[in-house]
């Protein structure tokens, strides 16, 4: 980075944030790709659009107690960071994990910024969740939690102002647990988080979306470059709601998926996964990823989350987490082969692994344009509850296809613009930052 300006704020970033690693991560890699714009744009910084960008507009942190099936009480911490809104009300999911912090929360709200201006949907960002632990907990504990979290959440969200969604740990049920709460509260019947169940206001295809975005912009990535899915090894990190729905689409777009993971350990399944089964095992029975073998005597299980980056294949999908894609392991794809990284999870390759991929020349795929499917589709579901009505699966799909195509255009056309071909990071960070700064500057210093 050489932008002068850019160095500063950076450096205030890393002096504010000391104990946040994984935000100042996410801020570096977007700096480094603005740096040409930085110089370029004087009345960027002349309207204090960086230093703004990296502040969030408000961090809310919250006690929530609960009581579990012992009748002891439970106490987590609550977060919602509502980070920009300068394109539309704060978008973006809950994480319920263990690992949960304000650093975590910031790095995923940031990203949430610029991969919703990649979306052309009008969506600020924003990010949230606990530090409980959804694994292991009854439905009933799951519900007093929820229900807990949503007591003290619901005063700062609303439609038209923030709008949650699931992530990591969160999906249909703990959204159906805290639209009933947010409702009681607030005697209020609104599209006030996406991912709701069909029945109540949800949307067709939200639960395939990511994963299907992700695939139909790895698919334009591929075609661009003279490639396609077509009879490629594909190993996918994750068994979660990403890591399932893109196994779905790069199947029938002609791949043999032949790898997928928990945070315990992968699977290895020459003969292409089962995904009947995985959706039996982790959507309905919530199993570990390991009894895929009971029934499979083909199939390998290794414990460990890392070696699954060494089973050789021509496109790698990380989709579980921030990270999961270190040196060692980008090392270790591209040894074996494969030509194209594209991320379903927020940040999975660490810097130094994205670094291994531009030296080898294969195709990368950054997350927030990537994974922006999810965040997308509950777009469209906030326009289908605001218009009373639901679209068909078909409709939403198209809607879903066009959108992932765009957003590929666009990643390219920056690229490019900015003196940078092919390097779809640079295109995701400059496109998506350049709709938010203009609506920032246009708004006044506020
Ligand atoms: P799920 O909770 O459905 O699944 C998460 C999967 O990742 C599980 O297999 C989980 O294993 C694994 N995992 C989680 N944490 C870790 C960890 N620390 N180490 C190793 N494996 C881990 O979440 P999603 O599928 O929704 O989310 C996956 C990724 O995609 C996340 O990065 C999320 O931010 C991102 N994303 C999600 C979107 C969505 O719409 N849901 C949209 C865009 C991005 P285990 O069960 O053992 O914990
Ligand atoms: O990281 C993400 O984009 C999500 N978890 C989805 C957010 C959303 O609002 O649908």
């Amino acid at each position: 980075m050489k932008n002068q300006h850019l160095i500063e704020v950076l450096e205030h970033v890393k002096k504010r944030n000391p104990n946040e690693p994984e935000f100042i991560q996410a801020v570096t890699e977007v700096f480094e790709s603005l740096d040409v714009v930085a110089d370029r744009r004087p009345d960027l910084i002349e309207a204090g659009v960086f230093e703004r960008i990296v502040e969030p507009e408000r961090q809310i942190i919250f006690r929530v107690p609960w009581v579990d099936d012992n009748g002891k009480v439970q106490v987590n911490r609550g977060f919602r960071i509502q980070f920009n809104s300068a394109i539309g009300p704060y978008k973006g999911g809950l994480r319920l994990h263990p690992s949960v912090y304000s650093g975590i929360i910031k790095f995923l709200g940031f990203e949430q910024i610029f991969k919703n201006s990649l979306t052309t949907l009008p969506m600020g960002g924003g990010k949230g969740g606990s530090d409980f632990d959804p694994k292991g907990k009854s439905d009933l504990e799951i519900m007093r939690f929820c229900q807990s979290f949503m007591t003290e959440l619901a005063r700062h969200i609303g439609p038209d102002c923030d709008v949650p969604a699931g992530d990591i740990g969160t999906g249909a049920r703990e959204i159906g647990y805290m639209f009933g709460a947010y409702k009681r509260i607030k005697n209020d019947f609104s599209g006030v988080l996406t991912g709701k169940g069909l029945g109540f206001g949800g949307s067709l295809a939200r639960t395939e979306a990511t994963g299907f975005g992700l695939c139909y912009f790895t698919d334009e990535m591929l075609k661009a470059n003279g490639k396609s899915f077509k009879d490629q090894t594909v190993v996918i990190s994750g068994s979660g709601n990403v890591a399932i729905y893109a196994t779905q689409k790069a199947t029938q777009l002609g791949a043999k998926v032949v790898a997928l993971s928990d945070s315990q350990g992968y699977i290895y399944d020459k003969n292409g996964i089962d995904l009947d089964l995985v959706k039996q095992l982790k959507e309905v029975e919530r199993k570990r990823i390991k009894e895929y073998i009971n029934t499979h005597a083909d199939a390998e299980y290794h414990e460990g989350c890392s070696g699954i980056w060494t089973i050789p294949c021509d496109i790698a999908l990380p989709c579980a987490t921030q990270n999961e894609i270190d040196e060692a392991a980008a090392k270790a794809l591209a040894a074996n082969g494969c030509y194209c990284v594209s991320e379903g999870a927020n940040m999975p390759s660490t810097p130094e692994a994205i670094n291994v991929y531009f030296e080898n020349n294969m195709l990368y795929g950054p997350a927030k344009a990537a994974n922006a499917g999810g965040v997308a589709t509950s777009g469209l579901e906030m326009s289908q509850n605001s218009q009373r009505m639901a679209w068909t699966f078909e409709a939403v799909d198209e809607k879903l296809h066009d959108i992932m195509r765009d957003i590929f255009a666009q990643c390219d056309s920056a690229a490019k613009e900015y003196g940078m071909p092919g390097n779809y990071m640079a295109g995701a960070n400059i496109a998506g930052f350049l709709k938010v700064a203009e609506a920032m500057k246009a708004q006044g210093c506020v």
